[in-house]
């Protein structure tokens, strides 16, 4: 029972007790930051009749506090539970919820508008559901349990509003955003084709559809449409959430991708590791896009029942398009910093010849924010080598292989015993490819707990840079049983959930390693202890 409690998080968004899943409705209203989620406020697993909308608000998106769960199962409409949703603020200011009731006849999925009760309260603490609900239901060519989750609405340049509806196609694996269009809020006509399908997939979940700026890092409101955006489309099946970026009229409802979906690891991913529902809003404060993602527990049923708790948010993360318009670049929003506190710092050039590691000691290795930069020697192709082709992605994913490799693997070992028995190392290797360099990060779980009954994956992908002429750079933010790890700047994201016995508290430690047959130079390394932030701990309801 110990080591459960200790590993739960310290800065990482979750109820005091019991389950949580999907993001939903992240919103700013009146000075303040709201975010839902997804809740069973009775027990640390996820309940088939009873989800209900749990709500915090926060002013800084580092610090919570709980208030009354926001909506709660109550209708015809939603008597069964109130599934995922999002908010959209009208022209005048007022915050309106969509959401996926699971109705009264055997839960079909239906689509649900919730109104504050009383907008001069910043806290939105009541939600009334209007009578003349549900304002959509399943079309015939879907089934009537996979047509849910709306997105926030946008308005096109007729001034009508335009929401979709995850969903998947009858009798086949063909997933799907179908599009409904409204010019008051309440009454919705489906258009005839959806804004995007795939084959192969399966249903689409928590689909999420926005502009992204061209031509710097600062976000848009929703509805902006113009030259200098792309659009983002992500839809979560699969276990991943995974996007494409193109470009999206209103006048023609067209949005012509750069590509499709494949549900193969070619899909472009939020993020490589345990990542799933994610939900972006539009921060008009600081004019920033910023995403949240539900990581669920990996370790069993009996021990999240233990622990009384089951579900983690990820940090808030701002999200902008990178310099080749093709992908998304992501990073912790800049408020997460204001709980670092004591820091080592290493300026100097610390080579690391092969099979070397080092502890980087004065910090609570438990609880952490780590930036390390590494620099190759000079590397000149060797055609004997392996090519990255030539070796397969369980291989090239493994902590214990370096068949292929150039370098490494190097990287940091997290979460580890003063043994090294436990450790979660988050390391990169670099494999030739053609006539240069592929780089892969990794995040493997394979050593991280002592304990049995865990799920231990080896989450990798290839990082998109060149490592002649980039550093490689890698940030984690260790939180007890999570990490996550974000490499060169934000190119490439893993999240990892683990469960050490050991390296829990005091006793966890944090190390540099190199286990490849060449030297890596470390050329900067700064590492803080992270402070508590008060999540939720207020509740006496
Ligand atoms: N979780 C919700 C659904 C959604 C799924 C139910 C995704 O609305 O499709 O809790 O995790």
């Amino acid at each position: 029972l110990q080591t459960a409690v200790l590993n739960r998080t310290s800065f990482h968004f979750q109820p005091q007790r019991n389950w949580l899943n999907d993001p939903n409705a992240p919103m700013y209203y009146k000075g303040f930051y709201h975010l839902f989620y997804q809740n069973n406020p009775l027990a640390p697993e996820f309940s088939r009749t009873r989800i209900i909308w749990g709500h915090s608000v926060s002013q800084d998106m580092v610090n919570w506090i709980q208030l009354e769960p926001a909506l709660v199962p109550s209708e015809s409409f939603d008597i069964n539970s109130c599934w995922s949703g999002s908010a959209t603020i009208l022209p005048d200011g007022r915050p309106v919820i969509l959401y996926t009731g699971l109705d009264v006849n055997n839960k079909q999925q239906v689509t649900v508008v919730a109104e504050p009760k009383d907008v001069s309260d910043p806290l939105l603490r009541e939600w009334v559901k209007p009578k003349y609900n549900p304002v959509m239901v399943p079309p015939s060519n879907v089934p009537f349990n996979c047509f849910r989750d709306p997105t926030e609405a946008w308005k096109g340049q007729d001034g009508k509003w335009r929401v979709l509806i995850g969903a998947k196609e009858k009798d086949t694996e063909k997933g799907m955003a179908i599009l409904y269009r409204s010019d008051d809020f309440v009454q919705w006509t489906k258009y005839p084709v959806p804004l995007l399908e795939s084959e192969g997939t399966g249903m689409w979940e928590c689909p999420d559809f926005f502009p992204v700026s061209i031509t710097g890092k600062e976000g848009v409101d929703t509805s902006v449409n113009n030259a200098s955006v792309r659009h983002v489309l992500k839809a979560s099946f699969g276990g991943n959430d995974c996007y494409v970026i193109g470009k999206y009229s209103s006048e023609t409802e067209d949005f012509s991708a750069d590509y499709e979906f494949t549900n193969t690891s070619a899909d472009l991913r939020y993020d490589h590791g345990t990542f799933y529902a994610s939900k972006a809003f539009f921060d008009s404060v600081k004019n920033r896009r910023i995403n949240w993602g539900w990581v669920i527990e990996t370790d069993s049923k009996e021990d999240d029942f233990k622990k009384g708790w089951a579900g983690l948010m990820t940090l808030p993360r701002e999200i902008w398009m990178d310099t080749s318009g093709k992908k998304l670049m992501q990073w912790p929003i800049e408020e997460i910093n204001n709980l670092r506190t004591k820091s080592v710092s290493l300026d100097d050039c610390y080579e690391f010849k092969t099979g070397s590691t080092f502890e980087i000691s004065g910090i609570t290795a438990a609880q952490a924010d780590v930036e390390v930069t590494f620099n190759l020697p000079f590397l000149e192709n060797n055609p004997e080598i392996l090519d990255a082709d030539q070796v397969d992605d369980a291989t090239l994913f493994d902590r214990d292989s370096s068949v292929g490799c150039v370098y490494g693997p190097f990287g940091l070992l997290a979460l580890a015993s003063s043994d090294l028995s436990e450790q979660t190392a988050i390391f990169f290797k670099v494999i030739r490819r053609g006539n240069g360099y592929a780089v892969v990060m990794c995040s493997s779980e394979k050593r991280s707990s002592l304990r049995d009954n865990i799920k231990k994956s080896s989450h990798g992908a290839f990082l998109d840079i060149d490592p002649r002429h980039e550093k490689i750079s890698l940030r984690c933010l260790i939180d007890h049983s999570i990490i996550e790890s974000y490499g060169v700047g934000g190119k490439t994201v893993i999240t990892s959930r683990v469960y050490p016995k050991l390296a829990i508290g005091e006793a966890a430690k944090l190390y540099v390693f190199n286990d490849g047959e060449n030297g890596v130079i470390m050329t900067s390394l700064e590492a803080w202890s992270m402070r508590n932030a008060q999540i939720n701990s207020n509740p006496t309801y």
